[in-house]
Parts: structure tokens; C-alpha cells; sequence
């Protein structure tokens, strides 16, 4: 009788744990990204996110679009997540340590378009 309840809760859980995970969001980040490099770093480090499903980030607009689960993060963890990987996303500026650490190219104000 106990194992029936507790397998029914399991049961319950997995069920509620697969219909989450089909709820995805997509928002647009306004990002400080120059070049093909910075993409990359702000790909990978949000890639890592929680609740993060996929993140694009185009270049030449600088704006990363980002596929999300809105039962695991927000919009201002994602934007936190491209500030803390050293660039500007919307109105949260750039972690300072994290931006300090990126290549000349990639700092704010520089524009690295040999690396394109
Ligand atoms: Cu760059």
C-alpha cells in the first residue's frame, strides 16, 4: 500500500517534471558583442545556465536570442548570466572582473572586425 502511494508520486512527479520542460520562452537580448569571439564566450558561458535551452547570438545586430524554460530562470538571470560573461545585455552592464578578463578586442568601445 505505502509503495503504491509513493509510486504513484513518483509517477506524478515525472509527469508534471515532462510537461515543464516542454514550456519554453524566447526573449531578445540587446547584447555588447563585437565580434564572431565574444560570441562564442557569451554562447558557451549562457549555454551553461539553468533553464537555458538555446542562445543565438547575431553579430552584426548584437543581439542574442535565447530559448529559456520560464519555470527555471527569467529574463534578468539570462541578462545576469551575459553580464557576468563580460558584456552588456539590456540595461545590466558588464560584470567588471569578467569584461577585465576578456581579450583587447572584445572590451567595450573596441571593435575587432579582423576576427570576423
Ligand atoms: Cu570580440
Amino acid at each position: 500500500m505505502k509503495t503504491k502511494i509513493i509510486f504513484s508520486f513518483i509517477a506524478l512527479f515525472i509527469m508534471f517534471k515532462a510537461n515543464a520542460q516542454e514550456t519554453t520562452a524566447t526573449i531578445k537580448i540587446k547584447t555588447s558583442a563585437t565580434c564572431d569571439m565574444c560570441k562564442e564566450t557569451i554562447e558557451k558561458f549562457v549555454a551553461f545556465e539553468k533553464g537555458v535551452k538555446k542562445i543565438t547570438l547575431d553579430v552584426d545586430t548584437k543581439v542574442a536570442t535565447v530559448v529559456y524554460n520560464p519555470q527555471k530562470t527569467t529574463p534578468d538571470k539570462i541578462r545576469l548570466a551575459i553580464a557576468n560573461s563580460g558584456y552588456d545585455a539590456d540595461d545590466v552592464p558588464a560584470n567588471k572582473k569578467a569584461h577585465d578578463k576578456l581579450d583587447d578586442c572584445c572590451k567595450k568601445g573596441k571593435v575587432c572586425t579582423d576576427k570576423k
